[in-house]
């Protein structure tokens, strides 16, 4: 069972789409362990982009991401990193396939609705970051024999 870091960005939250995405992850299956509505302070916007550091859009991404509430999640299900990517569709909506959040939600690269984590140890490192330990929790769905 694996665990995954996502979170609807401001744009997603001012669009009222939390409940939409909230609703393809359930229906996919997997647990949700942890949500919190939040605004990001600009100290954990650095620490969560800090591998873009060097990248022309870095003050963009950084502003944008603090500029209003963020939906922040964590999702368990088996291959969920990598399966919540898929569900996500391409960075840039343009070139996400209809059918994924991006593709079906989306229009610009810089305003792409959602974020993932992108391997087992950026979702470790960003659900440390964003969540502490006693805020995820683990409880049993007797649904998990039918998937
Ligand atoms: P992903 O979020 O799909 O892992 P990354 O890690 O390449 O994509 O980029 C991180 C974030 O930076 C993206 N979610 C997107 O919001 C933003 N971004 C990526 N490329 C651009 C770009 N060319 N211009 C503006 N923002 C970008």
């Amino acid at each position: 069972m694996e665990r995954t870091f996502l979170m609807v960005k401001p744009d997603g939250v001012q669009r009222n789409l939390i409940g939409s995405i909230v609703q393809r992850f359930e229906d996919k299956g997997y647990q949700l362990v942890a949500a919190k509505l939040m605004t990001i302070e600009q100290s954990l916007a650095e620490t969560h982009y800090e591998e873009h550091k060097e990248r022309p859009f870095y003050n963009e991404l950084v502003s944008f991401i603090t500029s209003g509430p963020v939906f922040a999640m964590v999702w368990e299900g088996e291959g969920a990193i990598a399966g919540a990517r898929e569900m996500m569709g391409a960075t840039n909506p343009q070139e996400a396939s209809p059918g994924t959040i991006r593709g079906d939600f989306g229009q610009q690269v810089s305003k792409n609705i959602i974020h993932g984590s992108d391997s087992p140890e950026s979702a470790a490192r960003e659900i440390g970051l964003f969540f502490d330990e006693k805020e995820l929790v683990s409880y049993d769905k007797s649904i998990s024999e039918w998937l």
